[in-house]
């Protein structure tokens, strides 16, 4: 099954959001296997964002991400990387779906109050950098034969 990093931004911390996150994603059927509230040092931010350096809004972005607590949490489940981006919308808040959190609750592309990999591969290494291996849970959520047919 896969494995993918959310991350509820400082704005989602700030405006109480992160109950209102997990409900969508547990309720969805993904497993829960790390979570965690953290401060976000340049260095991470830096090497999270690594792809954007250099373009227009890469400063801003780092301000931004490192301007308060976020919450990381691993998703894991049939699908996860793409479940979970579905579940946020698309990055610009103003072309996200109503019922996605960003078409939901954002208005600004810099506010956007989440983060969801990209792809598998890219979920893996996001997961390497956010998270320690003991900081991860092996468990079975009761009932996800109910969500997963296989
Ligand atoms: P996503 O977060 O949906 O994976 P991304 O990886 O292209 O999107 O960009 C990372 C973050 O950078 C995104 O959540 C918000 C910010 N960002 C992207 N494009 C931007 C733009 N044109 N102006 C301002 N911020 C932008
Ligand atoms: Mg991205």
């Amino acid at each position: 099954m896969e494995r993918t990093l959310l991350l509820v931004k400082p704005d989602g911390v700030q405006r109480g959001l992160v109950g209102t996150i997990i409900d969508k994603v547990e309720r969805r059927g993904l497993r829960m296997v790390g979570v965690k509230l953290m401060s976000v040092s340049a260095h991470l931010a830096e090497t999270h964002y690594a792809i954007h350096k250099g373009k227009p809004f890469y400063n801003g972005l780092i301000d931004y991400i490192t301007s308060a607590p976020v919450v990381a949490i691993v998703w894991q489940g049939s699908k996860a990387v793409s479940v979970v981006r579905q579940v946020l919308g698309s990055t610009d808040p103003t072309e996200a779906q109503a019922g996605t959190v960003r078409g939901d609750y954002g208005i600004d592309i810099g506010r956007n109050l989440t983060h969801g990999s990209d792809s598998v591969k890219n979920g893996l290494t996001e997961i390497n950098l956010w998270f320690k291996p003991d900081e991860l849970i092996e468990w079975k959520r009761s009932g996800e034969e109910w969500v997963f047919e296989i």
